[in-house]
C-alpha cells in the first residue's frame, strides 16, 4: 500500500491542450487592449533570457512594443529545429516593483469579461461557488463559460525515485506508477515538502499582459482556486511553502480549506500594504510547531532595503516514534526586479542570518534546513551559485547579472563593496553581526564559548574578504534543472514573456559540514528520496503555457520527499 501522497501521485498528473484558433476569435477572447487585430497562431520566435534551446511561441506573447512577425502562418511545432532562433527578452520590465509609466492595470472587465457592478467590490467567490475542499470528495474541474476540462494534450509529471543514495539520483528515474511501497523504518522519519508560487489574483490583474495567451475564464480566481486546492489535496505534501498568497484569499479560503485537510498554517504578508505574502503549512499529525520567525526585508533607514519582500522561517519538531532533531523550514519570495541584484543578495543575506538564528543548535551546529521559495534568479546565476556553493566573490559583478533573469541585463552598476551597509548588522558571512553575547542573553541560549569565539573571528575576517560573501549551510538543490536524458532545461514558471526556473527547494544534505572557512560547524542533513519531475518550456507550450486548464498558476509546483535519520 502506498502512502497517501504517493497514491495520489500515482494518478495521471496532467495539463491539457488548449482550444483551436477559432475559439480565440470568439467572444471568449481576453479583452486586453493588445488583443485587438491580432491573429491567433502565426509563428513568432520568442527567446527567453536563460535557456539556450529555442522556443517558438505564438506572436501574441510579445508585448505591444515588439515587432510583429510578418511571415506566413504555420504551426511552430512543425518548424525544423535548425530554424529556431534565440534572442533575449529585451522587453522584460521590472514593473510591479518599479512601475513603468506605460503600465496598465487590467480592469475587472478584462478579467471577468463583464462590467463591474457599481455597488460591488470585486469578490471572485461571488462569481462561481467554490466548494469547500473538505466537502468535495471528487473535486470537479469547473465548467465555466462552456469551457470543459479537456482530455487532450496530457503531460505527465513523473515521480523520480532516488532510492537511498542521493548521488545515484540521476541514474534512477522511475514512473510514479512503479513507485514501491513506502518502507519507512522506525529509525527514519520521511516527509514531503512542496514549494509553490500560486500567482496572486492581484498580481495577475496587475500584469495581465503576461497572460494574454490564456482564455479568460481560466484566469478567474474561483476557477484557479478550485484547481490549486485540488492540486494541493492530491499531492498531499506534509509541508507546503506557498508564495504569492493573497491575504484576503488566505484568510477566507485557503487557510480554512487547508485546516480542514489537517494543516496548521503560518503566514507572513508583504510589508507596505502589499496584498500577498508567503505561507508555510504543515500537517499537524507530522510536526509540532517550535517557533515562528516572520522576516521583513524592508528597513526604513537603509535606502537599499526599500522593497516589501518577506520570508518566513519555522522550526518544526517531527512527531516521530523516537526523539529526533527539529527541522528548520524557510520560505521566501525575493524581489522580482531583474536589475536589482544588490537588493536580492541583501534580502537573501537577511534570510540566511535569520535561518542561522533559528536552526542553531546548542553544540554550535545546525539542525536540518529546507529552504523553499521563488528566488527570482535562474540556475547558474551568481545568486543561485551563492546559495549552493556557500561562497560568492562579487568583485566587478554588475547588479543586473546577479539573478541571470535577462540575457542583456540593464542594471549596469557594479555591486558596491560591501553590498549592504554595516548598519544592517549582518556580516559578510550572513550572520547577525557579533554581539554574540547580546544574542545569547536575548535568546537564553547557552552557546559554547567556542562558538561565540568563532562568530567573532569570522566577523573580523570579513574585513579581509570584503568582496566575497559566505554562508554557513551547504545546501543542495532538489532539482538539477535539466532533463537528465536530454539536457533540455526545465522551467518552473512560464508565461507570455518568459519560461525559466526561479523556484527551488534547497536542503541541507546528509553528512555535510559548514562551508565557512575556519568555522567547521557540523550540519546534520536530509536524504532526498524522490521528487516530482518538472517540465520543459516546450512541454508547457504544447498545453498553451501557464496558467492552463489544469495548472492554475504561472508556476509549477515543486515536490520533494526527504528522509531524516533518527
Ligand atoms: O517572477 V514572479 O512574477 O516570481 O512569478 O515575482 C514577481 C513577478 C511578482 C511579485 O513582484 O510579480 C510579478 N513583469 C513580470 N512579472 C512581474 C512584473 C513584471 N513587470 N512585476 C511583477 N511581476
Amino acid at each position: 500500500m502506498l502512502p497517501r501522497h504517493l497514491q495520489s501521485l500515482g494518478r495521471t498528473w496532467v495539463a491539457h491542450a488548449e482550444y483551436p484558433p477559432s475559439f480565440y476569435r470568439s467572444r471568449h477572447m481576453f479583452r486586453c487592449p493588445w488583443w485587438a487585430g491580432q491573429q491567433p497562431w502565426p509563428p513568432y520566435p520568442h527567446f527567453n533570457s536563460w535557456h539556450p534551446p529555442v522556443i517558438w511561441r505564438p506572436h501574441h506573447f510579445c508585448g505591444p512594443s515588439r515587432t510583429r512577425y510578418q511571415g506566413p502562418p504555420c504551426n511552430p511545432w512543425n518548424a525544423p529545429p535548425s530554424s529556431w532562433v534565440h534572442f533575449s527578452n529585451v522587453n522584460m520590465s521590472s514593473k510591479g516593483e518599479e512601475p513603468m509609466p506605460k503600465r496598465m492595470k487590467c480592469t475587472e472587465e478584462d478579467v471577468l469579461g463583464r462590467k463591474p457592478s457599481p455597488n460591488r467590490s470585486y469578490s471572485p467567490t461571488n462569481d462561481f461557488r467554490v466548494p469547500p475542499l473538505h466537502e468535495a470528495s471528487d473535486f470537479p474541474i469547473p465548467d465555466h463559460d462552456g469551457v470543459k476540462a479537456s482530455t487532450r494534450g496530457k503531460i505527465k509529471r513523473r515521480w523520480e525515485d532516488f532510492g537511498h543514495d542521493f548521488s545515484e539520483m540521476s541514474k534512477v528515474l522511475v514512473n510514479r506508477e512503479n513507485q514501491h511501497a513506502n518502507t519507512q523504518a522506525p529509525e527514519n522519519f520521511d516527509f514531503t515538502v512542496m514549494s509553490y508560487n500560486i500567482l496572486s489574483q492581484d498580481l495577475l490583474e496587475d500584469n495581465c499582459h503576461l497572460y494574454k495567451h490564456c482564455r479568460r475564464p481560466l484566469l478567474f480566481w474561483s476557477y484557479r482556486l478550485t484547481n490549486i486546492l485540488q492540486e494541493l489535496k492530491q499531492l498531499d505534501a506534509d509541508i507546503l511553502c506557498l508564495q504569492e498568497v493573497q491575504e484576503d484569499h488566505y484568510r477566507t479560503q485557503i487557510k480554512p480549506s487547508l485546516e480542514a485537510l489537517g494543516y496548521h498554517c503560518e503566514y507572513k504578508t508583504r510589508t507596505g500594504r502589499k496584498p500577498d505574502g508567503c505561507a508555510i503549512c504543515f500537517k499537524s499529525s507530522k510536526f509540532a510547531l517550535m517557533s515562528v520567525k516572520p522576516v521583513e526585508y524592508y528597513r526604513h533607514n537603509i535606502a537599499l532595503l526599500d522593497r516589501d519582500n518577506i520570508g518566513l522561517v519555522l522550526l518544526l519538531q517531527p512527531k516521530a516514534e523516537r526523539d529526533t532533531q527539529a527541522v528548520c523550514v524557510a520560505n521566501t519570495h525575493l524581489l522580482y526586479n531583474p536589475r536589482r541584484g544588490d537588493i536580492k543578495l541583501t534580502q537573501l543575506a537577511i534570510l540566511l542570518a535569520e535561518i542561522a538564528g533559528v536552526a542553531l543548535l546548542k553544540d554550535g551546529g545546525f539542525c536540518p534546513i529546507v529552504l523553499c521559495g521563488d528566488f527570482n534568479s535562474v540556475p547558474g546565476s551568481p545568486l543561485h551559485r551563492f546559495i549552493k556553493e556557500g561562497m560568492l566573490n562579487y568583485q566587478g559583478l554588475t547588479i543586473g547579472k546577479v539573478s541571470g533573469q535577462e540575457q542583456s541585463p540593464r542594471g549596469q552598476r557594479i555591486l558596491s563593496i560591501p553590498i549592504w551597509p554595516k548598519s544592517l548588522g549582518i556580516s559578510q558571512s550572513c550572520v547577525f553581526e557579533p554581539q554574540p553575547k547580546q544574542r545569547l542573553a536575548k535568546t537564553g541560549d547557552s552557546l559554547e564559548e567556542e562558538t561565540v569565539q568563532k562568530i567573532a573571528e569570522e566577523t573580523a575576517s570579513d574585513t579581509k574578504m570584503e568582496s566575497s560573501l559566505q554562508h554557513h549551510f551547504r545546501l543542495s538543490s532538489v532539482y538539477s534543472h535539466f532533463v537528465p536524458e536530454t539536457g533540455v532545461p526545465e522551467v518552473t514558471t512560464c508565461h507570455s514573456r518568459t519560461a525559466i526556473t526561479v523556484d527551488y527547494i534547497f536542503f541541507s544534505a546528509k553528512n555535510t559540514i559548514s562551508a565557512q572557512p575556519g568555522t567547521e560547524f557540523s550540519c546534520s542533513g536530509l536524504q532526498l528520496l524522490g521528487r516530482m519531475s518538472l517540465l520543459t518550456e516546450q512541454d508547457l507550450w504544447s498545453v498553451n503555457g501557464l496558467p492552463n486548464e489544469n495548472c492554475s498558476s504561472d508556476h509549477l509546483s515543486l515536490l520533494a520527499k526527504f528522509r531524516l535519520k533518527i
